[in-house]
């Protein structure tokens, strides 16, 4: 099967299954039914749920297949941590968006103040349901501390904080990495390290593991950024050409359109050679499938 196919397959296979329990245990452990609507809103608005797939594609690969009793909250928590992220990234305080997900953003609907508070909601219920399962104390306090590490003032958090005081600054490209490292790939790391947890694979073996997941971290973001560039709002569900112009921290700002393309086509490269030290499967295939959400052709055939 073509790897797009592979990826698409995966999806339409998972994401129903992830999504069916998502309104009623968000309203289930609310205690305000303006702010179970609020969180639902953006959880529901119809995301890819890259994160989760790609835990689950991680538990797979280490032999471990998902139960929805013990797995479905510590396996979504990482998304409801995701929405938050989005939904406070829009608010007027920060990139002041309208449009996410293709729906009005949350304080637009909801004002900023309940959008804050719905933010708050998810940041805190991620935690909690990483804990709310039967899996050993051991397995949960080690998904507590990387999601804490992955999300928090050394990891999402920090790189958000550069974001807001480069604005106006011109980044080296190193300097960029990192804050996109922290911005947009502890998450995705953190989804990949979460698969590893759950399945109790030792650490000496989460190495390929993670060098995969750094790769598609970063290869996510060029990604994003050359999107941003080439695509119309409708396509994308959000607002596009926020980057417009030459001087801006950006993969195309910095290197081009082509000349980031190439990064993307490179980056892919380093991550397909780290899973490659895996011995050959059917599951190691579908991390690889992973690399085919990046169009690399995107930017020719514009
Ligand atoms: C507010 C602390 C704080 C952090 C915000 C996530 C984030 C940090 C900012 C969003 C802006 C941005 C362009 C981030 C990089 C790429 C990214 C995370 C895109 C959205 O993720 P997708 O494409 O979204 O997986 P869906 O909607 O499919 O879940």
């Amino acid at each position: 099967m073509p790897i797009d196919a592979q990826l698409k397959e995966f999806e339409t296979t998972w994401v129903p299954q992830l999504n069916a329990p998502l309104a009623a245990a968000i309203a289930a452990d609310s205690g305000d039914a303006r702010l179970a609507e609020a969180m639902q809103y953006s959880v529901l608005a119809g995301g890819k749920r890259l994160r989760p797939l790609l835990t689950v594609a991680t538990m797979q690969a280490r032999g471990v297949s998902f139960d929805s009793e013990r797995h479905w909250r510590p396996v979504m928590a990482l998304e409801l941590l995701h929405t938050y992220s989005l939904i406070h990234d829009d608010l007027p305080a920060m990139d002041n968006d309208d449009l996410r997900r293709g729906e009005p953003t949350n304080h637009v609907k909801f004002g900023a103040g309940m959008a804050t508070l719905a933010g708050d909601g998810l940041l805190t219920l991620a935690f909690q349901w990483l804990t709310a399962t039967d899996l050993p104390a051991q397995t949960q306090a080690a998904l507590t501390l990387a999601l804490a590490q992955a999300a928090g003032p050394h990891g999402m958090v920090a790189g958000q904080a550069k974001d807001i005081q480069s604005e106006h600054v011109d980044l080296p490209l190193a300097r960029l990495r990192v804050l996109h490292k922290e911005k947009t790939g502890a998450l995705l790391h953190f989804a990949v390290q979460a698969g590893l947890i759950l399945s109790e694979t030792p650490q000496n073996q989460w190495e390929p593991y993670l060098q995969f997941a750094d790769a598609f971290g970063l290869a996510f973001q060029i990604y994003d950024d050359i999107l941003d560039v080439v695509s119309t709002p409708q396509e994308l569900g959000k607002a596009t050409q926020k980057d417009a112009g030459e001087a801006k921290n950006t993969y195309p700002g910095k290197l081009g359109l082509q000349g980031a393309n190439q990064a993307l086509i490179d980056t892919i490269q380093v991550g397909q050679t780290a899973l490659r030290a895996l011995p050959a499967s059917a599951a190691r295939n579908q991390l690889a499938a992973f690399f085919s959400y990046f169009d690399t052709k995107r930017v020719e055939n514009r």
